[in-house]
């Protein structure tokens, strides 16, 4: 935990163009840099208002808050578990799920490529900024593919993440313009299978 109760930037866990081609270095760069350091400086800026006003005893919109700081965490927590899943192709990222993940793909889909026609036809189809997210039902034992909007809107609360694929134009728009089917065809090879099959495990022993 940080000692001023406030986020940081978590470093990369690859260098800026170790996912080239798939995205580039420039691509990449600016959405770490920019965009997830926006969500940490803005939930940020809202606990200095909110230990502002308690201090003070003042009074702030709390609805506004509410709704300001879930879309600033919802998108520093998901930028994280995003660069997490992602690894240079050939060094961890690409190829297909292994383990207890490659079973239970199977078994709900049916395959790994009717998985991932599913995946990347909810994921292409947000509407506007959004995630595509692969989760886990701990009561019925399924993996579900899920839409998140925005960062905050749309989710099962609490089941864990697994897989996450930010779709915000920002994520791709430098390597792909408008194309974001495109880019959606290229992620595969930096998806790292290891790092999302074991947070399938965690979930499964949760
Ligand atoms: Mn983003």
């Amino acid at each position: 935990m940080d000692q001023n109760h406030m986020y940081t930037l978590p470093a990369l866990p690859y260098d800026y163009n170790a996912l080239a081609p798939s995205l580039s270095e420039e691509q990449l760069r600016l959405h770490h840099t920019k965009h997830h350091q926006g969500y940490v400086n803005g939930a940020n800026a809202i606990f200095e208002k909110l230990d502002k006003s308690r201090k003070e005893g003042s009074d702030l919109d709390q609805k506004a808050i509410a709704r300001e700081l879930s879309f600033h965490i919802g998108g520093f927590l998901l930028h994280g578990l995003y660069w997490e899943n992602m690894a240079p192709a050939g060094k961890g990222g690409g190829g297909a799920p292994s383990g207890e993940l490659k079973k239970q793909i199977e078994k709900d889909f049916g395959s790994f490529e009717r998985f991932r026609k599913e995946f990347v036809a909810a994921t292409n189809s947000v509407e506007g900024s959004g995630w595509g997210a692969l989760s886990y039902c701990i009561k019925t034992g399924r993996l579900l593919v899920m839409q998140i909007e925005k960062h905050n809107v749309n989710v099962f609360p609490a089941f864990p993440l697994l897989l996450v694929v930010d779709v915000w134009e920002h994520a791709y728009y430098i390597d792909y313009k408008n194309d974001r089917a495109k880019y959606l065809e290229n992620i595969w090879n930096v998806i790292n299978w290891k790092t999302v099959n074991s947070r399938f495990e965690n979930a499964k022993k949760a």
